[in-house]
């Protein structure tokens, strides 16, 4: 045996710790993200809330809509966090190598401490136990020969889910009727153009390799080794240069009462942000903003968003924090992505999952830069290695502020 990996993911996580801490929750369905008169989505929601067909990134307009009756929460991630960190402790005992994927959800290499197959199936028991016994949660656990199948199997019986999958004739014989959908990396996008060839099943996938890989490259040739069982990725341990964030900050030379320059300075701010991630080649799944008032009162607002770079939908949250936060005279202002990884797998599919949007990306960041340009007069387009550099960046903010 090569591998022995585990797979856990929490139930339902945000909204079973809600209701570990506060039973009158038990049996409703319970909603987090945004209230349903905010703007926002549904971060998660109680598996009660599912069979009304509510779930995450939904519209919480949507949500509201579907389950009326839902009780709807704000996340609280500080806990969510706390949270994951003894859920790390748990999972670091029996692992050599951990790869947390978000906060509740890690792979596990198992293949040393384990010793042999019976041994990791013990372990993967051990882990459900302790989760429930030490923080009153139900996770869901996978153990397999690699990591895709490991996620398969901790899927197959969620919630409070458990599932072998002991070898690739396994995994295979499983998977081999059902929809494509069910290969890791197929997301919406990719099973239309799939479906649209005609492909549906695994084994038309096996049966079609060379026209999968003609109609989607690279990408093509990770989903066909998975039709196939093949995945020889490794659990890539914790790394702390992974884990730290990337922010940019800024203090004004006056405090700043305009929330409108605020968001304008997020703007250069996150455009900042991204083309750092970019150089380190990382994303990140949480925005942070970071505001100092005048009285020098700190606060810093987070969330969390399918992993991005991406500088406009940085803003976007940020400014959605910075709406909430309390609107007084700001000195300093920041904001940050954090959870960074690499993970170009999970990049596709949140890509895939996201919801329509009206306007691409690229083309809201283009109508950002020109609203900005006719409000300041400022050349943003041709301008923007200058403005990136401390010193201008700073000037450039400073020149919005006395023009605004
Ligand atoms: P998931 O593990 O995808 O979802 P879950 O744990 O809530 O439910 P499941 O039982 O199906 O595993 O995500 C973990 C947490 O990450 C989730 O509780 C909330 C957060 N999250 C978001 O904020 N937005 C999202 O779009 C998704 C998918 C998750
Ligand atoms: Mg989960």
């Amino acid at each position: 045996m090569d591998q022995i990996i585990i797979h856990v993911d929490m139930d339902a996580f945000y909204a079973s710790v809600e209701i570990r801490d506060d039973p009158s929750l038990k049996g409703k369905p319970l909603i987090i993200g945004s209230l349903p008169r905010e703007r926002g989505v549904v971060a998660t929601c109680s598996y009660e809330a599912r069979k009304f067909g509510v779930h995450s990134a939904m519209n919480i307009k949507e949500a509201y809509r579907l389950c009326p009756n839902g009780v709807f929460m704000h996340p609280n991630f500080d806990k969510y966090r706390a949270v994951s960190s003894q859920l790390h402790e748990i999972w670091n005992a029996y692992a050599s190598a951990s790869e947390y994927i978000a906060l509740d959800e890690a792979y596990l290499d198992v293949t040393e401490k384990a010793g042999s197959w019976e041994n990791a199936c013990e372990i993967a028991r051990t882990i459900k136990r302790r989760t429930g016994d030490e923080l009153g949660l139900t996770c869901s656990v996978g153990v397999a020969y690699c990591k895709s199948a490991a996620k398969t199997a901790s899927e197959e019986k969620k919630p409070d889910g458990y599932f072998e999958i002991p070898t690739q004739a396994d995994f295979v014989d499983l998977m081999i009727d059902r929809d494509i959908r069910v290969l890791y990396t197929v997301g919406a996008k990719t099973a239309e153009k799939l479906y649209g060839i005609g492909i549906r099943t695994v084994r038309d996938i096996q049966q079609r390799k060379d026209e999968v890989i003609h109609l989607l490259g690279k990408q093509g040739q990770w989903i066909t080794q998975l039709a196939f069982g093949i995945d020889e990725r490794k659990v890539s341990p914790y790394k702390p240069e992974d884990a730290k964030s990337i922010s940019r900050e800024l203090t004004f030379q006056e405090d700043v009462t305009d929330i409108e320059l605020l968001k304008d300075a997020l703007l250069l701010l996150s455009m900042s942000v991204e083309r750092r991630a970019a150089r380190v080649e990382l994303y990140g799944e949480g925005v942070t903003l970071k505001l100092t008032y005048a009285d020098m009162k700190n606060i810093t607002r987070s969330s969390m968003i399918p992993p991005t770079r991406s500088a406009i939908r940085i803003y976007e949250e940020a400014v959605k924090l910075l709406e909430r936060a309390p609107q007084r005279a700001v000195r300093l202002i920041g904001v940050g992505l954090y959870h960074m990884s690499n993970e170009s797998w999970e990049q596709l599919r949140f890509e895939d999952i996201l919801p329509s949007e009206a306007q691409t990306p690229k083309d809201r960041m283009d109508a950002a830069l020109i609203r900005l340009n006719k409000k300041y007069g400022l050349d943003f387009a041709g301008n923007l290695d200058r403005i990136f550099q401390g010193e201008t960046m700073y000037k450039t903010i400073e020149y919005m502020r006395k023009h605004s």
